[in-house]
């Protein structure tokens, strides 16, 4: 269909952005799977050598059946490209990231890359970020954590299980909230304001890199 359509072609723009010899992020999510599909690809057809740093355990599995070969933010902690989706982006590419619950390694992924390239459908294309913030919690702290979250203006809601009773653990053994805040009208304060709040890993909120990021809105045929 046009969405899925669209997101192929976002993810092979980016993938093909990628030149031979770098070291790159390589995202969560289905649109970031099209360019790592992409890489894969050129891996066997140009024979690119490229490393990946997964954010999570699906991209790391994904990678493997790619024949994309992995590495280390440890062995490499400066990447040349990172690629990844986004669940809303604004025309100043400020964006709300988590909906996979992979925000907290993307982050840091983001950060150590050169050029972070952004893969969405026109769907994810926003005027103002309104969507609920995806929050990484360490378990210990969630009491703690949300009553200031509250005092922040959000609504905490601790993201479940759908094959797992009880709450979603992510690849770090943390909780994820998913917090509303109605229209963010300072998404970098915000982002910062969340992150300051003791027991809080990271946030899906995406606000302070956009002088690196290349957004790509995918087009359907
Ligand atoms: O969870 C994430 O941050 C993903 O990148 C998500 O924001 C985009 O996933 P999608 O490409 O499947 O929409």
């Amino acid at each position: 269909d046009a969405v899925t359509e669209a997101k192929r072609n976002a993810g092979y723009r980016a993938a093909d952005l990628v030149k031979d010899g770098m070291i790159v992020g390589l995202g969560t999510g289905s649109t970031v799977f099209f360019a790592m599909e992409r890489l894969g690809e050129r891996i066997a057809s140009e024979g690119i050598r490229i490393f990946g740093v997964p954010t999570s355990n699906q991209t790391a599995m994904r990678a493997e059946e790619y024949g994309i070969p992995l590495t280390t933010l440890s062995l490499h902690p400066v990447l040349d490209i990172a690629i990844d989706g986004a669940d809303q982006v604004t025309p100043s590419k400020q964006m709300i990231k988590g909906r996979g619950a992979a925000h907290l390694r993307e982050k840091i992924v983001a950060d150590a890359a050169k050029q972070f390239v952004v893969v969405i459908d026109s769907a994810k294309e926003v005027s103002v970020l309104d969507a609920a913030v995806p929050i990484e919690i360490l378990p210990f702290a969630y009491g703690s954590v949300c009553r200031k979250l509250a005092s922040l203006g959000g609504e905490p809601v601790m993201r479940n299980g759908v094959k797992k009773d009880g709450p979603v653990i992510s690849d770090n053994g943390n909780y994820i909230f998913d917090c509303a805040f109605g229209k963010v009208d300072d998404p970098s304060g915000l982002e910062s304001a969340i992150n300051a709040i003791p027991g809080v890993l990271e946030n899906g909120i995406f606000a302070k890199m956009t002088e690196k990021t290349l957004i790509i809105v995918g087009k359907s045929a």
